[in-house]
């Protein structure tokens, strides 16, 4: 297959809520710089469909995930609008296998161009800082995939819940916010900002940087997920998520049929 049939490969498997067989047990031979080109024939066809860009996104920022997969640098990809839920629920009938993550989302107020960016300009182009939860959900078989099929794969982007706080980026320090996501009232998984390479605003550099290599900049008015804060917890028909962030307020959504 080439890239543009990889890509319909991927999005036939998000529209038809279906998990594929990971690309590279067919292709092993690809790397990441072909699988950025895959991730952009996908992005390219959304675009085609009249979806819109909220903002690129950063993924396997956290030393746990970075270890996991065996890789030194993160990834990124990119939620479109549709993917954006605001009604407090999400059907699992749309998705998958979907997991859940708690994150920090950056709004910017500049737009940002690599290289050389730091988190201090970064922090410096915010406009707001705001809590998010993430609802990855890989298109591949069991959640499994090697870093080259995770980026074609859009990062595993499917959905976003932001919470209605916000916060200019000074008025808080972004490593040191605690956040908890519970299930059911258990509590599942915590951390704080640092998880996120140190600092969410060195994930935002980071991101400046990599687009830098295609040519491209972060947006005044892109909404940036920083990355998981805690690990990815999987959901279930009947759940209800919450999660709580130190200066940022919660966010809880119901997991229907
Ligand atoms: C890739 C998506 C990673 C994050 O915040 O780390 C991501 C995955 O783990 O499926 O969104
Ligand atoms: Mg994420």
């Amino acid at each position: 297959m080439n890239n543009k049939a990889l890509a319909e490969y991927l999005v036939s498997a998000e529209t038809e809520k279906r998990e594929v067989t990971r690309i590279t047990a067919e292709h092993p031979e690809l790397t990441v710089e072909d699988a950025y080109v895959i991730q952009e024939q996908l992005v390219g066809m959304k675009l085609e469909q009249g979806y819109r860009i909220v903002g690129p996104k950063m993924g396997l920022t956290s030393r746990a995930k970075m270890k996991q997969m065996n890789v030194e640098e993160p990834i990124y990809g990119y939620i479109f609008d549709y993917m954006v839920e605001d009604s407090g629920r999400i059907s699992m009938s749309d998705l998958i296998h979907p997991k859940v993550e708690a994150e920090i989302a950056f709004i910017m107020g500049k737009d940002l161009e690599g290289p050389g960016v730091t988190g201090a300009q970064a922090l410096a182009a915010t406009d707001y800082v705001i809590p998010a939860l993430e609802i990855i959900d890989s298109r591949y078989e069991n959640f499994q995939f090697t870093l080259p099929d995770v980026i074609a794969d859009n990062a595993s982007s499917s959905r976003v819940i932001f919470g209605s706080a916000m916060r200019r980026p000074g008025e808080l320090e972004l490593d040191l916010v605690g956040v908890t996501l519970s299930i059911n009232g258990q509590l599942k998984d915590l951390g704080a900002g640092a998880a996120v390479v140190g600092h969410p605003a060195h994930s935002v550099a980071m991101l400046a940087n990599m687009l830098a290599r295609k040519g491209l900049k972060i947006k005044k008015g892109d909404i940036i997920l920083t990355g998981g804060i805690t690990g990815a917890v999987m959901l279930s028909t009947g759940d209800y998520v919450t999660a709580k962030w130190d200066g940022l307020g919660e966010i809880g959504f119901t997991v229907s049929e």
